[in-house]
């Protein structure tokens, strides 16, 4: 497959006014007749020859003005017609079967509906066309579908007709008023039924609201109607953002490739995004939902409204509606325990993506398959690139920056330096180094040292940007740093300062410090950069207990655990040293438990050990075995020792009644996590806990806590628990898929041999991609699992990208990454990853997907 250069591009040498789909739709067979008015681009190349992209179609008739004709031809997948002037009228017949489209992007059928994808590429399934983000277009769209099995026939816009025809059929036909390209298209007919409300906007106009599910699904629909009012008024506020159209629709469908879908005025979401009630979804499923329907929602502005040129620009349009989103669910549930989160996703799934063979800038340079590029770098890192400009500009002068970005591009597909120029303009910043973010892949290492002499507190600053595949070498990165020196005695500062780091090194002076102050960096992580320091022990303890940055004392925290870990699995700690970091430890988590002035999400946030892949990024060379035994240890170690405060924490927080409230939301945090350290100090003891939890839940957080600790223990519990769970929710696929995750997950030593019996059993599929990340994702997830010394773990993985390839190569692509880490492994692990990675490549007929990730893992 070839590859795509950011450097190769051009406009398009047509353009396209206006583009009228007739669709005659049946689950087997959809025809469907594409009029496009196409005129000469006199930005564009001169030539009578319209390119059009097509994949997997062949044109029934090609007809120019009205007229059949024979004036084209086939270059591989595309359609190229000859035309003979400057302005005309095409149409191309299609024909497909929806019924048999597995790759879920095109036009598709999931349970018993017929529903499309088309970002990024997928509009060229449908009918053949200029299917670049570059080109835009005003649709109408009429639909024709049997009625008794399509009652709801939904496009982007505004319905202008309806009606009856013979046969049992019915039509309707829509119009969306703003030009558009082809990836936000989209078209949905179902026999559904809809949760209906409305919005006033800020200049007063009502916008109706539709939240279309199947029957039966409606009393799970009222979050996210919520969510999505709370967005719309949110965008008002915010960012001075209104809708634009007098109806917006969502429709929820249960077999999809990612979260959701921006199409203009018809959002397309995964169930699992929209449907949520405290019986069947937990907290976090309820923050999820909140957080995708807002970030649909803001594409409508950062997205629709302005678009992107080309799709190496997608971080402008995926990174700063991420960014929108993290700051609504800030300002909706809390702006600590927010950031914090968001900052362990970031270091989860973006930090090892930048340190591996998949890294790349957030605005690459080239790709074969731009599915591959829905990566955490585009989106979080993206986001925190945009995060970045507001911290150094202030939100006022950002949020005009903003204004100028939108008021300038409104209408047009934009360039990320389009929004970095606007940001330059509107917010007052000189970002000339700056645009480094976009251009060089990997996350900086600062490494800090405090000295102390006299008055004086010295800083010294040294910034590291490690070479990534392409770029062997790397010019220094604009870091805007906030810190405070912290009087010890006290346990205050004289204020936060911003400091920027835009060479190699740096040192920095402050005055009037009689004694040595201890410095809190990168608070609220104002920077994605890996921060290295050594500070003593006691020092952590110290800002873990005072630090008055949330994320900060978090850090702390967590920087005091890591140490000790990363000492523990190197072998360092005589037994005696052991216990005396471990008594800190324990006494830092005591004075957490104790701490009156914390919210109990915060403290469930202070409490929260590092993940294991956390812990392995640390790390130059991993070995997943001894990380899970030290992690472990130390659970057991916290489990045992806090017995006494766990347990009477236990006590009060199990008392707090149901609500969705922070504090009621905390309580059931905290509780949950009391079980695991119990389930690492007392098995018998957790077990007994985790049955009483389950039996007496009253919600999905409680239920599925207990579950998940009983999934990693031995016991008739653990029997008991799980077949009551299935049996309780046997027909409902969302939460099926939670009792596959929890058992992929769990720390249960034969999580293996679970995994593959359930790969067999009956509601087990590969073709729901819900279902396949629920098993296999999971346990990608679960690393003493997969990183199983015997290399079984890495074989079942490569078995399931081999099975999943002809089916649906976007996903099987997903997991190529977990076996990508393998230089990051000791060396046993590291050649059986490599193995698999090889024996994928020699299969046949690789998809483009997959061909591209497992080439890029093995060099
Ligand atoms: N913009 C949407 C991307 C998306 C997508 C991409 C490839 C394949 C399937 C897909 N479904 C949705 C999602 C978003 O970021 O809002
Ligand atoms: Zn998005």
């Amino acid at each position: 497959p070839p590859i795509i250069y950011r450097k190769d591009y051009k406009p398009y040498p047509w353009l396209l006014p206006s583009v009228r789909l007739e669709f005659d739709l049946a689950l087997e067979r959809t025809r469907v007749v594409n009029t496009m008015e196409v005129r000469r681009n006199p930005a564009g190349e001169a030539t009578p020859v319209l390119r059009l992209d097509g994949d997997n179609l062949e044109p029934l008739e090609v007809r120019i003005d009205g007229e059949a004709t024979q004036s084209w031809t086939m270059d591989g997948p595309a359609l190229l017609v000859t035309v003979p002037g400057d302005e005309h009228s095409v149409s191309i017949v299609t024909e497909f079967d929806p019924s048999a489209n597995t790759v879920l992007m095109g036009l598709y059928a999931s349970n018993g509906m017929l529903c499309t994808q088309c970002e990024a590429e997928g509009f060229r399934r449908i009918t053949f066309f200029p299917d670049r983000p570059d080109v835009l277009s005003t649709y109408t769209v009429r639909m024709e579908a049997e009625k008794e099995s399509f009652p709801v026939l939904l496009s982007n816009g505004n319905r202008t007709d309806a009606g009856d025809l013979t046969d049992g059929r019915h039509y309707a036909e829509w119009h969306d008023p703003w030009p558009k390209p082809s990836y936000l298209f989209a078209l949905v007919v179902g026999d559904l039924v809809a949760n209906s409300d409305s919005f006033t906007t800020m200049s007063g106009r009502e916008v109706a609201l539709n939240i279309y599910v199947r029957d039966g699904d409606l009393e799970r629909t009222h979050h996210a109607m919520s969510s999505l009012k709370a967005s719309m008024k949110w965008d008002e506020e915010a960012f001075g953002r209104e809708y634009d159209l007098d109806l917006f629709n969502i429709v929820a469908v249960s077999d999809f490739n990612m979260g959701a879908m921006e199409n203009k005025g018809l959002n397309v979401f995964n169930t699992k995004y929209v449907l949520a009630d405290p019986e069947t979804a937990t907290d976090g499923d309820f923050d999820g939902v909140e957080g995708v329907i807002a970030h649909e929602y803001f594409h409508n502005w950062s997205g629709n409204r302005v678009t992107c040129r080309d799709w190496f620009q997608l971080s402008l349009k995926e990174g700063f509606t991420v960014l929108r989103d993290q700051l609504f669910s800030q300002d909706m549930q809390g702006e600590a325990v927010k950031r914090i989160e968001d900052v362990r996703v970031l270091r989860g799934a973006q930090f090892p993506e930048d340190s591996g063979p998949l890294a790349h800038p957030i605005r690459p340079d080239s790709y074969r398959e731009i599915s591959n590029f829905y990566t955490a770098t585009i989106y979080n890192k993206g986001a925190e690139v945009i995060r970045m400009m507001r911290t150094m500009a202030g939100p006022q002068a950002f949020r005009k920056g903003c204004d100028l970005y939108f008021e300038r591009h409104d209408g047009e597909a934009a360039t990320c330096e389009d929004f970095v120029k606007a940001m330059e303009d509107g917010a007052g910043l000189d970002l000339t180094q700056f645009r480094r973010w976009y251009e060089q892949a990997g996350t900086p290492t600062v490494t800090v040292r405090l000295d102390h002499s006299g008055d004086e507190a010295t800083l010294s600053l040294r910034q590291d940007v490690p070479p990534t595949p392409g770029q062997p070498a790397k010019h220094p990165m604009p870091i805007p740093l906030r810190i405070a020196l912290f009087d010890r005695d006290e346990g205050t500062h004289q204020g936060e300062q911003l400091v920027m780091l835009t060479e190699n090194e740096k040192t920095i002076t402050f005055d009037g410090f009689a004694k040595k102050p201890v410095l809190s960096i990168n608070r609220n992580f104002s920077a994605p950069v890996i921060i290295e320091r050594k500070t003593p022990r006691d020092k952590l303890v110290f800002l873990a207990a005072r630090d008055d940055d949330p994320f900060a004392r978090s850090e702390a925290m967590q920087d005091l655990v890591v140490g000790h870990l990363l000492d523990d699995v190197s072998e360092k700690l005589t037994d005696s040293e052991r216990d005396g970091v471990r008594a800190d430890i324990a006494q830092a988590y005591a004075a957490v438990i104790a701490d009156e002035a914390l919210d109990d999400q915060m403290r469930g946030e202070l409490m929260l050990l590092p993940t294991q892949t956390y812990l392995m990024e640390k790390m130059r060379i991993a070995d997943p075995g001894r990380i899970f035994a030290a992690r472990e240890g130390l659970k057991a170690y916290l489990g045992k020792e806090l017995q006494e405060q766990f347990h009477r924490l236990y006590e009060r927080v199990e008392q707090v009644l149901f609500s969705l409230d922070r504090e009621a939301k905390g309580a059931r945090k905290v509780k949950n996590l009391i079980l695991t350290f119990a389930a690492a100090s007392d098995p018998s003891k957790a077990s007994e806990l985790a049955a009483h939890q389950y039996n007496r839940a009253d919600n999905m957080t409680d239920r599925q806590g207990a579950l998940m600790v009983l999934a990693g223990l031995d016991g008739v519990e653990r029997t008991n628990a799980l077949i009551d769970f299935y049996n309780r929710y046997e027909d409902n696929p969302l939460v099926i898929d939670k009792w596959f995750s929890l058992q992929a997950i769990s720390l249960h030593p034969n999580a293996i041999e679970h995994v593959k019996a359930l790969a067999a059993h009956k509601d087990f599929t590969l073709r729901n991609p819900n279902r396949v990340r629920a098993l296999y994702g999971s346990f990608t997830g679960n690393p003493h699992a997969f990183h199983a010394e015997s290399g079984e773990g890495y074989r079942l993985i490569a078995d399931c990208i081999l099975a999943l390839d002809p089916l649906n190569p976007q996903i099987a692509a997903r997991f190529v990454p977990a076996l990508g880490r393998w230089r990051k492994m000791e060396p046993k692990r590291a050649k059986m990853m490599r193995k698999e990675l090889e024996r994928i490549s020699e299969a046949d007929a690789l998809s483009r997907d997959t061909f591209e990730q497992v080439t890029r893992s093995l060099v």
